[in-house]
């Protein structure tokens, strides 16, 4: 690779250089277009790809042409393409030049804006599974799903508390996502890790008294919530998930007619946060509230900094369920399947809505390996949960308040009809959501339930 920094860092070389070069570039009029360089690509250190061997190249004004010419010259550079309204220059360079050194010795010249490799965009990444174009399509595009995945597909350190008719855990979209607990020494009859289940390896079961280590799933439910959340994706099989990296911990409150006791609810709540889950999906409701319910959302948001997101319930009136309805969880409506402006009829409204998600015609994995399709305020509760896993998987740091935050601005905003506050904040939009890291230290505060 030949070095040419001693050129740059000498400026009255460049001077010299400038002086005794004096052709002029290729006009934009007589611009030469290179041959198409098709798939040809190179990654730099972060990963993002760039075509080689290119260089775009801005010039800070005003600079004599014959002056501009020398300096997009310097490293042997040639014009290829000129846009005068950018202002932009796209340099083939020699071939043993190194892009990355070139963009940013360009850089440090005092004549030019910014240099920098001609980076490849691609169009949002569109999962391969098999249902994907035929049963999911409509509504990951109606939150801008792909768009987000462009950006992030979620990390495995990132826990997901599933609380539910439990997981079916060994379903091939689902098993290697699920939680394995490392601190529990197995089969000594002893809760080692002190989260309040004997011997728990993939979650807790608190519907059987006392709680037992098989979240095994009896309803289909649980299992639904859990392949919303993070089913394996882009894997060539069945469905897409939304948060395709981070992992599930089942944890079964639900019984086999998907009913449950806010006993059972507030213990699983407490033995999620204690075991790690960074977010707890309650994708349940109850009409009325309940102490220890509340003392249970308190202790896990307050105490452990757990993220909780509930369901807003499926009676299609006004009142918020529980526990969607207290301060520390955030509730989740359901847009409309063919007009997604709108509130899906079943959807409860109340000024406790925080957020819209999908939640008619959702197809997902259900028991036995299979799939089926799920309606109700459950489901879209399971994709909000699957955004925040996405932006936790960006930046662990971010608390309720950061979340609620970004959410908040990255939403889009629908039409509140006679049902007001039904779309909370808006509908949720992916994309925006995890292209908003630049708000990251300057929300936090601003916005505030
Ligand atoms: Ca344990
Ligand atoms: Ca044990
Ligand atoms: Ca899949
Ligand atoms: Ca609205």
């Amino acid at each position: 690779m030949r070095t040419f920094r001693w050129l740059w860092s000498l400026p009255l070389l460049v001077a010299a250089f400038l002086l005794a070069n004096s052709a002029p570039y290729p006009s934009a009029s007589s611009q030469v277009l290179a041959p198409d360089v098709g798939l040809l690509s190179a990654h730099s250190a972060d990963g993002a790809q760039f075509v080689p061997g290119e260089v775009l190249v801005k010039c800070r004004l005003p600079l004599p042409p014959a002056a501009e010419a020398a300096v997009l010259r310097l490293a042997g550079g040639v014009v290829i393409e000129h846009n005068p309204t950018l202002g932009l220059y796209r340099l083939r360079l020699p071939e043993e030049i190194d892009v990355q050194q070139a963009s940013a010795l360009y850089s440090e010249l005092p004549w030019v804006e910014y240099a920098e490799p001609n980076y490849i965009v691609r169009a949002a990444i569109v999962p391969d599974d098999p249902f994907y174009p035929t049963k999911q399509a409509w509504y990951y595009d109606a939150i801008n799903a792909p768009a987000g995945w462009d950006i992030e597909r979620g990390k495995p350190a990132i826990i997901v508390a599933v609380l539910d008719t439990g997981v079916q855990v060994e379903h091939p979209e689902l098993e290697a996502k699920v939680w394995i607990n490392a601190r529990e020494v197995l089969g000594n009859d002893i809760d080692d890790d002190k989260n309040d289940c004997i011997d728990d390896v993939h979650g807790c079961n608190f519907v059987t008294l006392p709680p037992t280590s098989d979240p095994s799933d009896d309803h289909g439910h649980g299992t639904m919530v859990a392949g919303i959340l993070a089913a394996r994706s882009n894997n060539d099989l069945g469905v897409a998930g939304t948060a395709w990296g981070v992992t599930l911990l089942p944890v079964k409150v639900l019984d086999s007619v998907g009913a449950g006791t806010a006993s059972d609810v507030a213990q699983g709540i407490v033995y999620a946060a204690k075991s790690g889950a960074q977010i707890i999906n309650l994708s349940m409701a109850r009409p009325s509230p309940s102490r220890a319910l509340e003392e249970a959302v308190k202790e896990a948001h307050d105490v452990f900094g757990a993220i909780l997101v509930g369901a807003s319930g499926n009676e299609g009136e006004e009142g918020v369920g529980y526990p969607a309805a207290y301060p520390g969880v955030i509730a989740v409506s359901s847009f409309d399947r063919f007009d997604p402006n709108t509130r899906a009829s079943f959807s409860n409204w109340g000024p406790e809505v925080n957020v819209a998600a999908p939640g008619m015609g959702v197809f997902s994995t259900h028991l036995h390996g299979g799939y089926a399709t799920g309606e109700g305020t459950s489901f879209a509760t399971a994709f909000v949960s699957g955004l925040i896993a996405l932006l936790l998987s960006q930046d662990s740091s971010r608390n309720d308040d950061d979340i609620r935050a970004l959410l908040r601005i990255s939403v889009d905003d629908l039409p509140d009809g006679d049902t007001p506050y039904w779309d909370g904040w808006g509908r949720l939009n992916m994309g925006k959501a995890l292209n908003t890291h630049a708000f990251h230290s300057v929300v936090p505060g601003v916005v505030k339930d």
